[in-house]
């Protein structure tokens, strides 16, 4: 008997999956492997079941001889292990992005006569619903909510970008790139006090008042289902900072971040070069024990963001916060510097770890940009968060695209940077 071996990254089985089976059973006995959970995301498919409800899906298929796990987009391992004699697939993927899979798997056939079946792809109307409808759920409360978690555990280091609108949080939702046989993507949004103020035209001194940043929250929740971490500033006063908490977690943000300074806050980047004042542990730990009674999952995260090398005070200092914080139930930890180079983030973060090799940590590296994701996760941290990238390239576009139609009396001059009329009016996907 021949082997043949299809591949499924779904936690719905539709008609397209049975007409696969179906073909695949004309050529011999049918192995299917289940992408895992790892491989799932770098697909940029979030599983709404979990890996072994995913296998009881497959099993149940009939004409389904065995099912195994895949534990990486790309066939290499699969492929040696088993040395099918044929691998079907349906013909979607030979445009986009995932024909580099289609690529990868012809490569390997070659090199010892496998043989490539392609069936039509099935994309009916109930089909469509399908994929429409998984969407829906992973952008429900329950799901995103829980989602940073899932991704921490997952993830050798989670990936969050700024957004502040709608548009913003598209680029993060569907930016995905291909890079040596690896989908890159961003697996998170961060909802930047800084950018949501600029955004408004607005210093970021905490003047947008909390109403206002849930309406940019729910924007974004409007089109997308990745996870958002929320930047809470200082998080108000204690009273005023538990209603915070109950309405995110509500909405189904996955975390707040919430820093350690209090009166009136300034954006850390101007440094020990603004007056700031720095909360005492006791009442910031006050704060964080607050929060945490009153939330009521346990996939909501407070992460408490410590300011000590910000105003200079020192890593000792910025250690003791640390562990005080955890200690008053602080999911995370966030370390924060506005040097240019990354030692003394590296420095706090290898002193944390070597007392404290729990607790997840999020850094920032937006002055200190050298440092790579690789590096940072060698040194134990788990959420890197580029916070206001996307404000910084938009603005010198609009501000330079502003000036040329002033000084050419026209717009011709700048038609060529923009993007085209048809794409801007598909550019948004209809329900
Ligand atoms: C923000 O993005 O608003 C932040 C990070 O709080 S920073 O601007 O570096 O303080
Ligand atoms: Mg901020």
């Amino acid at each position: 008997m021949k082997k043949v071996y299809t591949c499924f990254c779904t936690d719905v089985i539709h008609e397209g999956h049975l007409n696969i089976i179906r073909e695949a059973r004309k050529y011999g006995d049918v192995t299917v492997g289940v992408l895992s959970d790892r491989a799932m995301i770098h697909y940029n498919r979030f599983p709404t079941l979990n890996f072994d409800s995913r296998v009881e899906l497959v099993k149940k298929i009939e004409g389904v001889s065995h099912v195994v796990i895949q534990n990486d987009v790309m066939y290499d391992d699969i492929i040696r292990e088993l040395h099918p004699d044929y691998i079907i697939h349906g013909s979607n993927w030979s445009k986009g992005l995932i024909k580099s899979i289609r690529n990868n798997v012809i490569g390997l056939l070659e090199q010892y006569g496998g043989e490539l079946i392609e069936v039509p792809y099935t994309y009916n109307e109930n089909v469509k619903r399908i994929d429409a409808q998984l969407k829906e759920k992973l952008a429900m409360p329950e799901y995103r909510r829980k989602r940073l978690h899932q991704l921490i555990k997952l993830r050798p280091i989670v990936r969050a970008l700024e957004v502040h609108n709608g548009l913003t949080g598209l680029i993060v939702e569907k930016t995905i790139v291909e890079s040596d046989g690896k989908f890159e993507q961003f697996d998170a949004m961060w909802i930047s006090s800084l950018c949501d103020s600029t955004a408004k035209g607005k210093p970021d001194i905490e003047l947008v008042d909390m109403t206002s940043r849930f309406r940019t929250v729910d924007d974004v929740m409007e089109v997308t289902t990745k996870p958002i971490i929320f930047d809470g500033d200082t998080g108000g006063l204690v009273e005023h900072f538990v209603y915070t908490v109950r309405s995110l977690e509500r909405m189904g943000v996955s975390a707040i971040i919430i820093e350690d300074k209090t009166g009136l806050k300034k954006n850390s980047l101007f440094g020990a070069t603004v007056e700031q004042t720095q909360d005492t542990i006791e009442h910031f730990c006050k704060k964080i024990k607050a929060g945490k009674k009153v939330q009521l999952t346990d996939d909501f995260m407070i992460i408490a963001r410590i300011e000590s090398l910000i105003l200079e005070k020192g890593i000792e200092d910025a250690i003791n916060r640390a562990r005080a914080y955890t200690a008053a139930g602080a999911d995370a930890i966030m370390i924060h510097s506005c040097k240019e180079e990354p030692d003394e983030i590296l420095e706090f973060c290898d002193l944390f770890r070597a007392e404290d090799t729990n607790t997840p940590l999020v850094v920032v590296p937006t002055s200190y940009n050298s440092v790579t994701e690789e590096e940072l996760a060698e040194h134990g941290v788990n959420i890197v968060i580029y916070a206001n990238q996307l404000t910084r390239s938009a603005f010198p576009a609009m501000r330079q695209t502003a000036r040329d139609i002033l000084t050419y009396h026209r717009a011709r001059e700048v038609d060529s940077r923009l993007l085209p009329i048809k794409n801007i009016l598909t550019l948004i996907d209809r329900l």
